[in-house]
């Protein structure tokens, strides 16, 4: 496993968890009603997951002690608020794959759990919030939003998030101000944007909480790359939930939660003054 190379601060696993699970259930998912599922749907899909479960238990022998660790194991994992980091890491990237076969446009990846809403609207050139001594590499991120046929996208927004240099995210660790590294960015007449900001940080799964504890019992490592995550939305439009990423970085061919893709890794150009510089440009299909 590759883990010595970054240390974490103090914030825990239960801070994260907690936060990332109060921050889903105030957003809008609820019941299997609101998800537009009919009572047939309903029973394809649960007959459907208890039957591979079943089907894993037959194939592997999996004995009475194995079937009561993994039942603790799951108790363990929602009582630290970490379904949303779980599922977020080891299944959405399934689910955002089928959504891609019917999107056009800017290639698509997972939202993960820290995704915040409301944060500061900024015009097209902007800071995102920082800290006055906020850690890490300068970086200027710009480029257009367009639509398929071209045309610029005036008005449209980047709702934009990142994690800090030490690899947390504001709103789910303690020690971070509240919007920071979050915001969003809103075109100019050109659907030009330019976000001054910093490198992103690899991401660690929190080690001292359940998920963390299967990937060390499962010998698995708890990394993602650097990444900046993006909800790219204009009126008219289908928003494209997405991260980009950098060419050569840790862990970029070995994502925890398998959600790089080719077209999304940017290969940032270093100036003079040591800050770097990246272009990419998003193009929206109607709904
Ligand atoms: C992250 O930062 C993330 O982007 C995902 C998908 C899962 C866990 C943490
Ligand atoms: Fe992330």
């Amino acid at each position: 496993m590759t883990t010595t190379e970054h240390t974490t601060p103090s914030p825990s696993a239960v801070d994260s968890g907690a936060s990332a699970s109060a921050s889903f259930r105030a957003g809008s998912a609820s019941g299997f009603g609101s998800a537009g599922s009919s009572t047939a749907r309903v029973d394809t899909l649960a007959r459907a997951v208890l039957a591979a479960v079943h089907g894993v238990i037959r194939e592997h022998k999996v004995t009475y002690p194995e079937f009561q660790a993994a039942k603790k194991w799951l108790m363990d994992l929602g009582d630290g608020g970490e379904w949303p980091l779980f599922l977020d890491v080891f299944v959405e990237h399934a689910v955002e794959e089928v959504a891609a076969e019917t999107q056009a446009g800017t290639t698509g990846t997972i939202l993960g759990p820290y995704y915040l809403p409301d944060q500061v609207r900024l015009p097209a050139v902007a800071a995102l919030p920082a800290r006055p001594d906020e850690p890490g590499s300068s970086w200027l991120f710009q480029g257009q939003v367009r639509d398929l046929d071209g045309n610029p996208l005036a008005g449209a927004e980047l709702d934009v998030w990142q994690n800090s240099a030490d690899g947390f995210y504001s709103g789910f660790a303690p020690h971070l101000p509240e919007g920071n590294l979050r915001g969003v960015v809103v075109t100019d007449e050109q659907g030009r944007f330019a976000i001054s900001t910093i490198l992103p940080a690899p991401y660690q799964v929190p080690t001292d909480g359940p998920t963390g504890e299967l990937i060390e019992a499962a010998g698995w490592h708890p990394w993602r790359p650097a990444h900046l995550h993006l909800l790219v939305r204009a009126d008219g439009h289908r928003t494209i939930t997405t991260q980009l990423y950098f060419t050569g970085a840790q862990y970029i061919d070995d994502d925890v939660a398998r959600a790089t893709k080719p077209e999304l890794i940017l290969d940032p150009q270093q100036l003079a003054d040591g800050s770097f510089r990246s272009e990419y440009d998003f193009v929206l299909e109607p709904v």
